[in-house]
């Protein structure tokens, strides 16, 4: 790969120079002071100071006092509700020194306040907020002093504040997931802290970013940014956009080098102006590595270092981490609408993955590890798109940066959702300044494929009422909001990114919820109560939310509840279902395929089979359909506590059964049959970009493995494409037989290894009569791990490895096990494990044992 500068757009000079430029300092002249030590906070006007933790919350802190009790635990939900409705207030001291107070430039920078909060420093009011998405950032030198200084912060309620303002209004703002006063549409705050169909009222207080002081004499670099203009495999032409800001007219030098010099440096020179300076420094590189999503290729990642010199003095430098690929969101007119296309590098990708929430009600304990953890399950489930739902809040910059390792494509909306908002200039004009930070922060992520105004608004008033019921006056200000403010900032500051208005949406081309255009949310299944085979109906072209809830595993719901509450409809376990017809709905839909559950943990576990054998007929019709249809994306990936909902990850990272569903019905090779009036269609759904040569093995059986038909084909498996490679006749192929007792094995086979495997049954669980089946284990240390191998003399549905005691991960699990052939998987343990302990607590269990 080469880099040579070209043009220039702006710019007096440009040297292209290898090695490195003049002899300087490591460390540029701008220095930053974090303010993360001595913290304290209270209720404010009470007496008593307790130590707080920054970043973080005020439940963090009450809770890390023992000032409350676990706001997860039981039904304290319901009993902590008072600390919304308080004032809370943050203290620290800081020393400085003289030397620190004689730069021309300090600055006092929140990255986040949450959320309605006056700032005083030594006294002096230095900031109101009232935005918890905004970065703030202020001129102090006036306000500090040599030595001891003082930073306050007063958090006023966020609901109390919003209170008189919803007396005054004449018509209430849609706030349908608001668990009390519907205050949210007024507060750019996260909506789900105000309580979701699957979280916790939890409205929270704090400093919940960084806070440092920042100083600086000549000039700073206030951002740095790399364009991707057009990018082929023969060259991307890139422009770096700098913001600088200088104290004086000053002729300055900038270069950009790559940390581990994989691209050449370059480096120009220019005139500063007193104030803020936009340069453009335009380069290319030749035969780029191109990033692609996770299974499509690789992910190489440069890290391009700017460094900014007045004279001798360096300045300031800033680095950014970038991925070389083109993007495109291809709307093209067609056969049945409007395509809804991701094209990266030129290849259409089908969106395989599902919608992300906030990983906890409290920002703060979200580690990188929890991140990686997540973010790397979705990988591993063959995932290559996340969208970020518009409830919560844009995520911390370690979340982004996983997704770019990771080949995790983001769909990025903005905090809305679900709601209408007002259209004042005061409200406008903030979330301008919302947006300009958060596209500002982001915008170098290879990652982000898009950013989408809202979460369900466009539907919302179309098809939920509001139009009807609210004054028209409220759709102005919709079309203010996301048709003007948003995509301004976005094609101003990010222009080679697409944006789309609302999730779902038709761009007012069609209706919102329109099949021939734009994205699908169907919530057939699920809120209307329709059999999953709905899904089937359903030929979206981009199928952004569908999905349906399970109860997490037996440990997490022990993590919350005592031994009596361990019963469905308990208060605690219906403290512990945000949905009002949660429970019911998923014990009505059981009921429907499968007999009572025996008890409390089978109907746990049960609902989990319950809900992949759902997802997975949804995720394989969108995938068949490929390509009128262009993405799957669930509803959900993760939880913010722990609860019954419709996430494939619980709180804790565990993989529910539709985790490992997910990542048999996302991979890249599907094999799918299928059937269409009287005859069983095997289809293979390919997304690889190479024809694949593989056997495609069908086989149909008995329970006890009896072949009544088997069958091997050789085929080329076309590439992005899905086609039926084999058809059947069902009344030929049953045979007389009858359906119900038997099983339609179909697998790709590659040098003695299935690509994939799928399973066609007949009739429902309950109808199937299915024997007990004896399950045989033999387990093999490995290392620090164990190999496990299962064999079963009849079929095995669903088959669930668990520990009575310790944890750890199962590569597999939740899979079938055929009479006559074993499977074998690994056990990594949480700690160390003994193979004896591993003997003496695994539990295997399969459908059957649950009734
Ligand atoms: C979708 C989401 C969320 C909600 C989910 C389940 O519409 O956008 O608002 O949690 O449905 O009801």
């Amino acid at each position: 790969m080469k880099m040579a500068p070209s043009l220039l757009t702006l710019v007096l000079l440009v040297v292209a120079i290898n090695p490195p430029c003049s002899a300087q300092s490591d460390n540029p002249s701008r220095l930053t002071l974090q303010l993360r030590d001595g913290w304290q906070f209270r209720e404010a006007k009470k007496k008593e100071w307790y130590p707080a933790k920054v970043p973080g919350c005020v439940h963090a802190d009450l809770l890390e006092n023992k000032l409350i009790e676990d706001p997860f635990y039981r039904d304290n939900e319901q009993k902590l509700q008072w600390i919304g409705k308080t004032d809370w207030e943050y203290r620290t001291q800081f020393n400085l020194s003289t030397e620190f107070l004689q730069h021309k430039n300090i600055e006092l920078v929140f990255e986040g306040l949450d959320t309605y909060a006056s700032v005083f420093l030594n006294d002096a009011k230095v900031l109101s907020a009232n935005n918890m998405f905004r970065r703030w950032e202020i001129n102090c030198e006036r306000d500090l002093k040599v030595g001891q200084n003082t930073l306050r912060i007063l958090f006023r309620s966020p609901i109390n504040e919003i209170l008189p303002v919803l007396k005054q209004m004449k018509y209430q703002l849609p706030a349908p997931n608001d668990q009390g006063e519907k205050t949210s549409p007024y507060t750019r705050k996260a909506p789900y802290h105000y309580g979701w169909d699957w979280g916790p009222r939890l409205v929270t207080s704090g400093i919940w970013k960084p806070v440092y002081l920042q100083a600086w004499d000549q000039a700073i670099l206030r951002d740095f940014t790399i364009r991707q203009n057009h990018v082929t495999p023969g060259e991307a032409k890139l422009t770096a956009e700098f913001l600088v800001e200088s104290a004086t007219d000053a002729e300055a030098r900038i270069t950009v080098d790559e940390v581990q010099d994989l691209l050449p440096r370059t480096e120009q020179t220019v005139r500063l102006s007193a104030g803020e300076n936009t340069l453009l420094m335009e380069f290319s590189v030749s035969e780029p590595e191109l990033w692609w999503p996770n299974g499509y290729g690789p992910q190489p990642l440069y890290t391009l270092r700017a460094k900014l010199l007045v004279g001798s003095d360096f300045c300031d430098q800033r680095s950014v981490r970038i991925g070389l690929r083109s993007l495109e969101l291809r709307q093209q007119p067609d056969a049945w609408g409007k395509s809804f296309a991701f094209i990266i590098n030129g290849v259409p990708i089908f969106a395989k993955g599902g919608n992300w929430i906030p990983a906890d009600s409290f920002a703060n304990r979200v580690t990188p590890e929890r991140y990686r953890q997540l973010v790397q399950s979705c990988h591993d489930a063959n995932m290559n798109m996340l969208r970020l739902w518009g409830g919560g809040y844009y995520e911390d910059d370690e979340f982004y940066a996983l997704c770019d390792e990771l080949g995790i494509l983001v769909w990025q909306d903005f905090m809305f959702a679900c709601s209408l908002y007002p259209g004042d200039p005061g409200f406008l004009e903030n979330v301008k300044q919302e947006a300009i930070d958060n596209v500002r922060r982001l915008r170098n992520h290879p990652a982000i494929a898009l950013w989408c105004g809202n979460n369900e608004v466009e539907t919302g008033w179309v098809h939920w009422g509001w139009k009807r019921e609210l004054p028209a006056g409220l759709w102005d200000d919709y079309l203010k909001l996301f048709h003007a403010v948003l995509p301004e900032v976005c094609t101003r500051l990010d222009p080679e990114r697409p944006y789309w208005p609302s999730s779902p949406s038709s761009n007012l081309e069609d209706d919102p919820d329109s099949q021939k255009t734009g994205d699908v949310h169907f919530w057939g299944v699920w809120h209307a109560a329709l059999p999953f085979k709905e899904y089937e109906q359903q030929f979206p072209r981009f199928m952004s939310e569908y999905g349906f809830q399970s109860f997490p595993d037996i440990r997490t719901v022990q993590s919350y509840t005592l031994p009596e509450d361990r019963n469905i409809q308990s208060p605690v376990m219906m403290a512990h279902q945000k949905h009002p017809r949660g429970n019911q709905l998923i014990r009505e839909y059981m009921l429907r395929a499968y007999p009572e559950p025996k008890d409390f943990e089978s109907f746990l576990y049960v609902s989990q089979v319950l809900q992949a054998e759902g997802i997975k007929i949804g995720a394989e019709h969108l995938r068949r359909n490929m390509p009128r249809v262009m993405g799957s994306l669930y509803w959900q990936i993760d939880d913010c506590w722990p609860v019954a909902s419709w996430s494939s990850l619980d709180y804790f990272g565990h993989w529910k059964g539709l985790q490992y569903y997910a990542r048999r019905f996302y991979n890249d090779l599907l094999v799918s049959p299928h059937e269409e009036s009287n005859q069983i269609n095997i289809y293979v759904v390919s997304d690889r970009m190479k024809a694949t040569h593989v056997t495609l093995h069908t086989q149909l059986l008995d329970f006890a493995g009896k072949s009544v038909m088997e069958e091997n084909s050789e085929i080329e498996v076309l590439p992005l494409k899905s086609a039926v490679y084999k058809k059947y006749d069902r009344t030929q192929m049953l045979q007389g037989k009858e359906a119900s007792k038997l099983v339609l094995l179909s697998e790709l086979m590659l040098d003695g290894k299935a690509l994939s495997t799928n399973l066609l049954f007949f009739a429902p669980f309950k109808e199937m009569g299915l024997p007990k089946p004896r399950i045989e284990n033999q387990i093999r240390q490995t290392g620090k791990n164990y190999q496990i191998q299962l064999s079963s003399d009849s079929l095995a549905r669903a088959v669930y490895l668990s520990l009575n005691q310790g944890d750890g991960f199962f590569s597999d699990n939740y899979f079938d096990v055929l009479p006559g052939r074993s499977v074998a998987l690994e056990f990594q343990p949480a700690g160390t494990m003994t193979l004896e302990s591993l003997r003496q607590n695994l539990k295997i269990r399969s459908l059957v044992d649950a009734f």
